[in-house]
């Protein structure tokens, strides 16, 4: 079931529409937006994967270098040690590399439909060894405190998630990596639970275990502990294979609501929801059974990598409390925008 009202205007956004952001380079994708308000504008936090013009019979991709200098790794398609099977990561002599590097633009729209460059707040660019390979999917979660922005930081080391903290969008605190190898899909709740600091997270190992939405809490953001694993994949179904947290949970009368993504074993992924106790945010209350939302239009089915719904961001309307406003990557390619009825979610969950 498909709850989802899509906007006449999707895609909002496509690589064309931007200008590269990094010399030499195109964009190849734009994707999965944190999203904010400030300045009476809506904000969305893009990542905006680029690499340089393919060349026939070659895949190249940019990573920074130690000194934080791009450069350019170009691997010949027919090499016996390449596998490029995946169109976003490859694997050469058994090491991974990504084929595009990533980082975060800030657009700006009135209307939540129409973005612009904001050239007043220039990108975020990965910094250091640990995101030689770029940041990626940031969460913007919107607090008494300020902003706080949670991605996937990722290099030859792992995939972890960073933490930065900004209130002007201009001036930023990088605490570095939160949450070490293997992690990411990192929503930070936006006000305390009794008050303790509590952020949905996804860690996974290869062997037991899974991909798997956990649960931890924190003093100050910054030190998590009392990890509790509260969503698992479930066998036989569209979340089969792996399941992570969207954005910040909604805080609604019934509970906290979280809109998370669901892969199956070809990596079609949709979203759903599930409900946790306000008070208690361990104890998980309600779930969907079927998704909210998949991949059926056109635009989230052909792409860079197809069959992808994917959200880290969306905003509730001061004025209509019912209403959530999601923005989303379809396909790994474009930025695109539905609404939902808060109340229809709800009423979904078993
Ligand atoms: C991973 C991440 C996302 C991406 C999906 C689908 O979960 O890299 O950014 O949208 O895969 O490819």
């Amino acid at each position: 079931m498909d709850i989802a009202k899509r906007s006449e205007h999707n895609p909002l956004l496509k690589p064309s529409e931007l200008k590269p952001g990094m010399e030499g380079m195109e964009i190849a994708c734009l994707l999965n937006p944190g999203v904010f308000r400030y300045g009476n504008k809506i904000r969305l936090l893009l990542r905006v994967a680029e690499r340089p013009i393919q060349q026939k019979g070659k895949i190249s991709f940019p990573v920074y270098d130690a000194h934080g200098k791009t450069k350019v790794l170009s691997f010949d398609v027919n090499d016996p040690e390449l596998d490029a099977n995946d169109p976003r990561v490859i694997r050469h002599k058994g090491q991974d590399y990504l084929t595009s590097l990533s980082y975060l633009r800030l657009v700006s729209s009135e209307d939540g439909i129409h973005f612009r460059d904001d050239p007043e707040y220039p990108p975020l660019f990965g910094q250091g060894i640990q995101e030689c390979f770029g940041i990626e999917d940031c969460r913007v979660a919107t607090t008494a405190d300020g902003y706080f922005l949670s991605f996937t930081q990722v290099s030859h080391l792992g995939v972890g998630v960073g933490l930065i903290h900004t209130a002007d969008w201009k001036t930023y605190t990088r605490y570095g990596m939160i949450l070490p190898p293997h992690n990411k899909d990192c929503a930070l709740f936006e006000e305390a639970v009794n008050n303790r600091f509590y952020a949905l997270h996804r860690p996974s190992s290869p062997e037991l275990g899974g991909n798997y939405i956990w649960l931890a809490e924190s003093p100050d953001r910054l030190h998590w502990g009392n990890h509790t694993c509260i969503v698992t994949t479930r066998k036989n179904s569209w979340d089969c294979a792996r399941v992570g947290a969207g954005s910040s949970p909604i805080k609604t009368k019934e509970g906290w609501l979280e809109i998370y993504h669901g892969a199956d074993e070809h990596n079609r992924y949709c979203l759903g929801a599930f409900l946790v106790d306000l008070h208690t945010p361990s104890k998980v209350l309600a779930r969907s059974r079927e998704p909210i939302m998949e991949p059926v239009a056109p635009y989230e089915q052909t792409g860079f990598f197809g069959h992808v719904v994917f959200s880290n961001g969306h905003l509730s309307d001061p004025d209509d409390p019912d209403r959530i406003i999601l923005y989303y990557g379809a396909s790994d390619s474009v930025v695109c925008r539905a609404e939902f009825s808060l109340t229809e979610i709800l009423n979904s969950l078993e």
